[in-house]
């Protein structure tokens, strides 16, 4: 049989992953929204890149807590748990692939209509569409890894935790958006989402893996540059749309967010939309705002 040619070896490597984030998106049977009959759940992706030895990833454990993963414990656990021993000059090269999927038009605009819950299209976007995001987490680390490199999705490892802190509250200890702004996609904001340029309404996936790649470079000086709010602006649309209260000039409060959403009527409202799980969505602060599909302006 003919060996496969690595893909890899070209001097463009980024591209060749960008494409292939990109074609899944375009192309895999769990972005379109069978079980509504019509659309997709992600468009736009886009996608940066890290170096496992960027500080910023050691700058986690005071800004998160001591718990966040650096990309090379993430790796060096995995490797641990396929019983691979994983030799220094590897170590050296660990690099992270962050990528963003935004919600198209028509999803956001049926959130932006809501005031109380989660349209049907936002909610089953968290459910299906989160499973999209997984298959192309499996699918990214599956092909690095038939390539001859090493790879882990964190948030699908064996060590990839989400529980509530004494000093952070929420958290888990691979922060998508953390390691989003790590790899140049974008900043948080009041609301404490990321804003890309594409906007806040989107969901977020990585893959750590031995193939060297090079840095995107990050365009932000402050971590929450892009929210109107912290370049001066009148704004703070997102304190009203937020149903639960959760959202004031001072930021966001975590346990009142994840209180509403697992509130008695939060869990009725997903039975009747014909959901079974935890529900964890709502968005209503991700759409209606000036942020939702794009760096809002400076006036
Ligand atoms: C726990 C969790 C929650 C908790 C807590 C959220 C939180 N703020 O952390 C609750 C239940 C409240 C929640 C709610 C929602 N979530 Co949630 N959640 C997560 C989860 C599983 C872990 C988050 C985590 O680790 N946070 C770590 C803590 C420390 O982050 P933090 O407190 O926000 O960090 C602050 C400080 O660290 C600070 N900071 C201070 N100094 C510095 C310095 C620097 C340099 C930097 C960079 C940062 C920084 O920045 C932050 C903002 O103030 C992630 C998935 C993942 N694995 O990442 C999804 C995730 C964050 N959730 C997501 C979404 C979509 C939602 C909801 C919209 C629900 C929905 N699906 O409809 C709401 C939105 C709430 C909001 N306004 O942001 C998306 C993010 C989308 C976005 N645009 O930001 C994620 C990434 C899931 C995904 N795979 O895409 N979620
Ligand atoms: S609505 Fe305004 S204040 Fe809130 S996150 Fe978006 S830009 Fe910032
Ligand atoms: S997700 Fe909903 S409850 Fe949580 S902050 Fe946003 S609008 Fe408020």
């Amino acid at each position: 049989m003919a060996e496969r040619k690595n893909p890899f070896s070209s001097r463009n490597v980024e591209q060749v992953l960008q494409r292939l984030i990109k074609n899944f998106i375009r192309e895999s049977d769990q972005n379109r929204r069978s079980k509504l009959g019509r659309g997709v759940y992600w468009e736009n992706p886009l996608v940066g890149f890290a170096s496992g030895a960027d500080p910023l990833f050691e700058e986690y454990k005071n800004i998160i807590g001591s718990f966040h993963f650096t990309p090379r414990e993430i790796m060096e656990n995995a490797m641990k748990n396929k019983r691979v021993r994983f030799p220094g000059s590897e170590f050296e090269e660990v690099s992270v692939i962050s990528w963003l999927l935004h919600t198209p038009e028509d999803t956001r605009r049926s959130n932006r209509m809501e005031e109380q819950f989660p349209s049907k299209l936002w909610a089953y976007t968290k459910d299906f569409g989160e499973v999209c995001n997984h298959a192309l987490r499996k699918y990214i680390s599956g092909y690095l890894e038939d390539s001859g490199y090493s790879a882990v999705a964190p948030v699908l490892s064996s060590a990839f935790r989400l529980f509530r802190d004494d000093k952070i509250g929420w958290t888990s200890n691979w922060s998508e958006r953390h390691i989003a702004y790590a790899c140049g996609l974008g900043t948080f904001s009041l609301s404490d989402g990321f804003i890309s340029p594409k906007g806040i309404a989107l969901r977020i996936g990585s893959v750590v893996t031995t193939l060297k790649l090079t840095p995107s470079e990050r365009k932000y000086r402050a971590y929450k540059e892009n929210c109107l709010l912290f370049r001066n602006q009148k704004c703070g649309k997102c304190i009203q749309r937020c149903p639960a209260g959760a959202i004031t000039e001072e930021g966001h409060d975590k346990d009142k967010c994840w209180t509403y959403m697992n509130s008695d009527s939060f869990k009725a409202k997903y039975l009747e939309q014909g959901l079974q799980t935890t529900p964890n969505a709502c968005g209503l602060c991700q759409t209606g705002t000036p942020c939702e599909f794009e760096i809002p302006r400076t006036v």
